[in-house]
């Protein structure tokens, strides 16, 4: 088994798990293969997609297509994060739905209040928007999973209240199709919370561009926050939104910024972390299709370091705390670590921020990372392009990972 540890078995748990029960296996849905596709970079059409599964106990190759071709351009980037969208949302996440027939906004107060339609049926919820005292605007601003902000967001900077947990409930495994997102796509939607987030997410965005007179929020500079489940929540919008443009995901651990193989190969060493089996007993947050492939990981075509790949080349900043080994210190390491050589290909270090910093509890930021969680704000939101110092890659542990092992593959540069 490639790569080390040294790091002691921890059994400190976030929280508890509430729920330990087996959700119902479906059977992954059908994904449509066509020949080619249109490149979403405009540049030629995309290689045909296959959505089979693998046998790879090491992370996947993300600069490989399905189908065996080398990614070799920017252009051919994009079609293999179309590829690599497809796959998660047919393995893992559920199916994200294209954009509703109808979306509407109005602005009173602080509440942006958004309505959406489609099929014949709709839903409404709304968001608390609580933008900077002084400043003219447009502002930037960050949308927080959750009502109270789990990071410190900069004087400049609007905070945008979102409860997450309306659009998809997240009690425990008896939450399954619960949610405004179900009423409007039906509760036996492919989609887990995760993906109906994104989804409500990109109709937050939609209601700013439909409202940005009244709201005074600039829509392009718009990024997203949230801590340990709703930082997984924060990250997986980050992926399937491109209209975000800043991602902050805080303690996401497994299922976020962890990998499902580093996670098993922890469980091997004996470390008490989440796994992909825990993690579809415990909650609603993947689909329900990912049953079927949590007691071998090695089968899924990606693992979470792709999970990146769809959020680049645009920023990203992961806050990781090893105190609690529940949350992967080795799994989210090494995965943001194979993570970044997509960030290196694409000649975009400067948009790649991770950092595994202790000494305070879960969801708690902790000082040492004001800095860079400024920078990232500064240079990406708010647009100081001297902010300072976003090539970020630390962990305050001695870990004796080595990440190469187990992203055996070489990274091109794609121009
Ligand atoms: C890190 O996120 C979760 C974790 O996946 C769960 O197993 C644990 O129960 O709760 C964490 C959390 O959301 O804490 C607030």
């Amino acid at each position: 088994i490639p790569g080390t540890s040294t790091a002691p078995a921890s059994t400190k748990s976030p929280t508890a798990p509430t729920t330990l029960t087996t959700s119902v296996v479906v059977p992954p849905t059908t994904t449509t293969t066509t020949p080619t596709t249109t490149s979403p970079g405009g540049s030629g059409t995309c290689p045909a997609v296959s959505t089979g599964l693998v046998s790879v106990s090491t992370l996947p190759d993300p600069f490989t297509f399905t189908t065996g071709g080398k990614v070799t351009s920017k252009a051919q980037w994009e079609c293999r994060k179309a590829e690599i969208s497809q796959l998660f949302q047919k393995y893992e996440i559920g199916a994200l739905p294209p954009k509703p027939s109808s979306v509407s906004a109005t602005f009173s107060g602080s509440t942006l209040s958004i309505t959406v339609s489609d099929a014949g049926k709709s839903i409404s919820f709304s968001v608390t928007i609580n933008k900077p005292s002084s400043g003219t605007g447009p502002f930037p601003a960050i949308i927080n999973y959750g009502t109270v902000a789990s990071i410190p967001v900069p004087a400049g900077v609007a905070t945008i209240l979102f409860n997450n947990d309306d659009i998809a409930a997240q009690v425990d495994s008896s939450s399954r199709g619960k949610g405004k997102f179900y009423n409007l796509y039906g509760s036996g939607a492919s989609a887990g919370a995760l993906t109906a987030w994104a989804w409500g997410v990109g109709r937050i965005i939609d209601a700013l561009e439909l409202t940005q007179a009244q709201t005074n929020v600039n829509p392009a500079k718009v990024g997203v926050t949230g801590c340990s489940r709703n930082g997984k929540g924060a990250f997986v919008a980050g992926a399937l939104e491109p209209r975000i443009a800043l991602t902050l995901p805080q303690e996401s651990g497994s299922g976020g910024a962890g990998c499902w193989r580093l996670e098993a190969y922890q469980i091997s060493q004996g470390q008490n972390v989440q796994d992909a089996k825990e993690i579809v007993g415990e909650n609603v947050w993947f689909s329900s299709a990912f049953n079927s492939y949590v007691n071998n990981v090695n089968q899924l075509p990606f693992d979470h370091h792709m999970l990146a790949a769809l959020v680049s080349p645009r920023p990203i900043y992961i806050m990781e705390n090893p105190d609690y080994e529940w949350l992967g210190k080795i799994s989210t390491y090494g995965c943001m670590g194979a993570a970044r050589k997509q960030y290196q290909a694409l000649g975009a270090l400067d948009n790649f921020g991770y950092s595994q910093v202790g000494g305070h509890s879960h969801c708690s930021f902790p000082s040492a990372q004001s800095s860079e969680l400024n920078a990232f704000i500064n240079k990406f939101l708010v647009g100081n392009a001297n902010a300072g110092t976003t090539n970020i890659f630390r962990t305050d542990q001695s870990l004796n990972f080595n990440i190469d092992t187990w992203a055996p593959w070489s990274v091109p540069t794609l121009s």
